[in-house]
């Protein structure tokens, strides 16, 4: 039997069925994952993950971008690697912002930034206000002051970061511009490369998510793409859109202050198809 090389984690029956790929069903999980967790949780999480991780997929589909902390259980994964590796995420947020409860989906660069075996991170496609100066103190200014993990944002201010010291965050005028700045830069790079992408760094032009969303192409994401892919080992992917009411009262809060609006059904089914299309592109862009 052949190896299935993608891998949907099926918290939230949000992606639809992709060629080639195992899908595991995580429904149960859902309350406890969703938005945010303790990481004890998350390792918890490790043990149904765990043989099908095994089986070394590609690429994991991970549902709605209230599950991209994930990402930090299965980055986990490369702890043996010879060679640090180098973390790659296109995102219209930093997730890099301080939040006191454990590991979230706004968190989790932070958390991945403290693994030992990752020598940086590169969030490219920003274009939330979070890190202007109005929310800067809710940035983790650690790794902005020390290069470890680098905003590559589209139209943003970011003046305020030179009181950190040196600067290692950028912002321009458009993605294009962004895209040739980053190719530059890596071009130095010889680590691996784990990518993870969250569909809301893209331009509702392509694709609906029930986050703000960025300016950048579909386009402009597969030749990003195309250009680490020698360099790839993994990635994961997510930004779909799926209707959750948390049992949590503290968790409705949570999630109610990031201002996410609930589609329609009749918006839901579209807007999941139209994710399974861009999942099905990006799956085979990896893949090749
Ligand atoms: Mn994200």
């Amino acid at each position: 039997m052949a190896q299935p090389d993608a891998l949907i984690l099926d918290f939230d029956h949000s992606v639809l069925p992709l060629p080639g790929a195992a899908s595991i069903e995580l429904a149960p999980w859902q309350e406890t994952i969703r938005f945010g967790c303790s990481p004890r949780a998350l390792r918890k999480l490790g043990e149904p993950l765990a043989p099908a991780l095994a089986r070394s997929p590609r690429v994991v589909f991970l549902g709605s971008g209230d599950y991209h902390h994930v990402t930090w259980l299965l980055l986990q994964r490369f702890c043996h690697l010879e060679r640090p590796l180098r973390l790659v995420v296109f995102d219209n947020h930093p997730d890099n912002m301080r939040y006191p409860f454990g590991i979230h989906c706004g968190s989790w660069v932070w958390w991945a930034s403290r693994l030992p075996f990752v020598a940086g991170i590169d969030v490219l496609g920003i274009t939330s206000r979070d890190v202007e100066r109005a929310r800067a103190w809710e940035n983790h200014w650690g790794n902005l002051r020390s290069g470890k993990v680098r905003y590559w944002c589209v139209g943003r201010e970011l003046s305020w970061m030179r009181y950190l010291g040196r600067q290692h965050s950028r912002s321009f005028a458009t993605v294009a511009e962004l895209l040739a700045g980053y190719g530059e830069e890596s071009k130095h790079y010889a680590e691996p490369v784990y990518l993870s992408i969250d569909k809301d760094v893209l331009s509702p032009a392509d694709v609906q998510t029930n986050w703000d969303q960025g300016v950048m192409r579909f386009d402009e994401l597969l030749g990003a793409v195309a250009a680490l892919k020698p360099r790839l080992v993994a990635a994961d992917v997510t930004g779909e859109v799926s209707l959750y009411r948390y049992q949590s009262r503290f968790k409705r809060f949570l999630s109610g202050l990031d201002g996410q609006h609930a589609p329609s059904p009749q918006d839901l089914a579209q807007w999941q198809a139209q994710h399974q299309t861009i999942n099905q592109r990006l799956l085979a862009a990896l893949m090749a």
